[in-house]
Parts: C-alpha cells; sequence; structure tokens
C-alpha cells in the first residue's frame, strides 16, 4: 500500500477479515497471507515481490539506481522478519514475564538495523536511502507504526535507546505517504487485536483505564 502512494498508482483494496478469509481470497493467495496485488488478471504475492514489481514498472524508482545499493537495501528488507519478530514478540506477549524476555532479546536485532542506518544513511536521512522514501521504509514503517502505538501503553522506552531507529520512525511515522497506507478503522482493529491475543498489553491498558 505504501508503494502504491508513494507513486500515486490508482488501485482498488478489499480488506481482509484474516479470521474468516473469503474463499475468492483462499483461491488466490497461496500462503493465505496478505497482502496480494492483482494485475490484469495475474495474481502476485509476497509484499517484497510486489513491491518491487511495482517499483520496476512505475515511476519514481524507489529503489537505489545502483545495484550493489539496490543490493544492499534488499538485504535489508529480507531482515524484516527478525526485525518484525524481535517488535511483535513484545506487542504480542501474553505476560509480564514474556513481554520481558522479548523486550530483552529485542536489542540483538535493532542493533543490527541501527548499525544499517548508520552505514547506509546518505546525506543524513531522514530516510534509509537518505531524503526520499525507499522501499526499506516502505517496509519497516508498518512495523514501527504497530510498535508505537503498543509502547505507548508498554512504555519499555526499546525505540529510544537506538536514536537512529527513533529519528527514522519519527521520520517515516511524521509521512502522510506512510500514516495513510492503513485500513479506516486501524487503530481500533489494533486494539481489538491485542484484546482478541489476550495480550499483556491490553491487560496494561486495561488496567489504566480501570485507575482512572
Ligand atoms: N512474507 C509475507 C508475510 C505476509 C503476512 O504474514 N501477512 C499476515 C498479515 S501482516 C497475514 O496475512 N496473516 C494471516 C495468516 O497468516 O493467516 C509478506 O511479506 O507478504
Amino acid at each position: 500500500m505504501i508503494a502504491l502512494r508513494a507513486k500515486n498508482i490508482d488501485f482498488d483494496v478489499t480488506y481482509i477479515d484474516l479470521r474468516d478469509k473469503p474463499d475468492w481470497f483462499l483461491k488466490i493467495s497461496p500462503h493465505g497471507k496478505v497482502p496480494v496485488l492483482q494485475v490484469d488478471g495475474v495474481t502476485l504475492f509476497e509484499s517484497n515481490a510486489i513491491a518491487e514489481y511495482l517499483d520496476e514498472t512505475v515511476a519514481p524508482r524507489l529503489h537505489p539506481e545502483d545495484a550493489l545499493e539496490r543490493a544492499r537495501h534488499r538485504a535489508w528488507t529480507d531482515f524484516i522478519p527478525d526485525f518484525a519478530g524481535a517488535l511483535n514478540g513484545i506487542t504480542y506477549s501474553q505476560s509480564r514475564q514474556e513481554m520481558e524476555k522479548a523486550l530483552a532479546a529485542a536489542p540483538a536485532k535493532l542493533s543490527r538495523v541501527d548499525y544499517a542506518l548508520e552505514t547506509l544513511k546518505k546525506d543524513g536521512g531522514p530516510y534509509f536511502g537518505g531524503d526520499r522514501l525507499c522501499l526499506v521504509d516502505a517496509a519497516y514503517a508498518p512495523f514501527l507504526q504497530r510498535f508505537k502505538l503498543a509502547d505507548e501503553i508498554l512504555k519499555t522506552g526499546l525505540i529510544s535507546q537506538f536514536p537512529r531507529i527513533q529519528a527514522w520512525s519519527d521520520a517515516l511515522l511524521a509521512n502522510a505517504t506512510i500514516t495513510g497506507a492503513v485500513a479506516p478503522n486501524f487503530l481500533e482493529e489494533f486494539y481489538k487485536n491485542l484484546e482478541r491475543r489476550e495480550t499483556w498489553a491490553w491487560q496494561v491498558k486495561q488496567a489504566a483505564q480501570a485507575a482512572k
């Protein structure tokens, strides 16, 4: 969605209830996951494949022009499962103990991204590749966006331990191309998801509300 928006591409979006996936969706999504993109009757899946297809076919280019730099960007996009896993492990933990364990494990992953921001960032940022939004930004932003919400409740201060990631996150989450790429009921659904998954974050949120 971020890549589509960054390139001003006309598109229709259908949101899927992932707890009740429609048959038509299960037929086109090989592993039953979102996102999928349909182009001229062809279905693409996997965020990175979709983003790269869009990048190769519609201007402006979001990946670096230089092949070596592009490969490094791709590598950092491939690191997403580690990064997202570290943040999601905290967000969706179900007890204080589980949350603290995930919190203790996260810096090992975040410090890698912090290092990448230090070594790859050109022209002082604010984005991963310099002053223009790139595909690495588009790939990491959704996880930073959700973690920010969770951490408003959990108050771990994790991201602030990594000033470069903090600055990056602040820049990404101040960008309307990114913040506008979520469903209209995103906030409500995010909190409902915390509740459904019986997360520690939800318990903390409830306790804070009860104490008011
Ligand atoms: N590697 C895939 C991961 C996609 C993914 O995990 N999607 C999640 C939502 S963010 C999903 O559809 N989960 C539903 C499920 O696993 O049933 C990608 O980047 O497209």
